[in-house]
């Protein structure tokens, strides 16, 4: 609706491949996908221009469903082997997908320190509120009083409000949006892919044959473009109250972005006046008399 298929020569079809999908009917993964193509294709990145690395789970499985460079590692450690490759190679955009279970349990410490240290990536919580692919196991966003699969009675610990935890960690980009509006989506993932440092877009994801709570029409209903509404992403504070107030309506869109803070490979002393990237310092680097001890 209104959003070109084909920009800069480029196509959202470039970034498909043959790979049936075995999403769950109505699963929000599939306008997360649309519109992460969408947005590539309007910055004009091929795939073979982007890394895109996948956690573990049904998101994850977007790995063998889109074209592009493509990383699928183990549950909870998207964060470190995308920031790796990002450092190892900045030229090179970075996109990292993760589910809500990885992120915030497997792997909460790895979303701590890829906050704070400024790694210049992109990163996309598929949020459906529960572990997937496992069926449906309570995750810590589950809503309190939900019944889930292991916890029939609702789950005895408390949920993490995850805009709070965020917000705690002086970030430079945060965004939420949602699967079913995938112009909003693809707004919100183009600026993130064009932002300075760690890009952080809690996407709420529908999963009907899970998530009873955050339904799609749950969703239609209480989000909406805080951007739209006259939001100016410029101030911490004022960004975190409408992130976190949540109690009527969920504020989408950029909710706070700061562009004056250097990232990670920026900070390096090593680094500062260095024209090459670490990936072509490897390239030449002779290691022939190296591997003869090997023989
Ligand atoms: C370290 C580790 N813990 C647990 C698992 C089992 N496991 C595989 S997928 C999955 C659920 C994934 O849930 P989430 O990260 O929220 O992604 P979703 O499936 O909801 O997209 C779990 C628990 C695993 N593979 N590795």
């Amino acid at each position: 609706m209104g959003i070109p298929l084909e920009t800069n020569g480029l196509s959202v079809n470039d970034y498909s491949c043959g790979t049936e999908c075995t999403w769950c009917d109505g699963c929000g993964d599939y306008g997360i996908m649309a519109a992460a193509k969408r947005a590539l294709v309007e910055l004009g990145f091929a795939p073979h221009e982007v890394l895109l690395c996948f956690d573990i789970g049904c998101h994850g499985n977007m790995s063998d469903k889109m074209l592009g460079y493509r990383v699928h590692g183990l549950h909870g450690r998207v964060l470190p082997f995308a920031s790796g490759a990002k450092l190892a190679n900045p030229n090179m955009p970075v996109m990292a997908f993760g589910g809500d279970g990885a992120s915030f349990s497997e792997g909460v410490n790895h979303l701590v320190h890829s906050v704070r240290s400024h790694y210049p990536i992109t990163f996309i919580l598929h949020n459906n509120a529960n572990f997937g692919l496992t069926t449906g196991q309570a995750s810590a966003l589950t809503w309190q009083n939900q019944p889930m699969n292991t916890s029939p009675n609702g789950i005895p610990e408390d949920t993490i409000r995850p805009m709070e935890f965020i917000f705690s960690l002086q970030p430079t980009f945060v965004a939420r949006t949602w699967s079913g509006d995938i112009p909003q989506m693809t707004r919100v993932f183009k600026a993130a892919l064009q932002h300075r440092g760690f890009a952080f877009v809690d996407v709420l994801q529908a999963c009907p044959t899970y998530n009873k709570f955050t339904s799609h029409e749950w969703l239609l209903e209480h989000c909406y473009d805080a951007n739209a509404e006259g939001h100016s992403p410029d101030n911490l504070e004022a960004g975190k109250k409408l992130a976190c107030d949540t109690a009527e309506k969920v504020a989408c869109g950029i909710l706070y972005q700061n562009e004056d803070i250097p990232h990670f490979y920026e900070r390096l002393q090593p680094r500062q006046n260095v024209k090459t990237t670490p990936v072509e310092e490897v390239a030449i680097t002779d290691v022939s008399d190296l591997m003869k001890e090997f023989v």
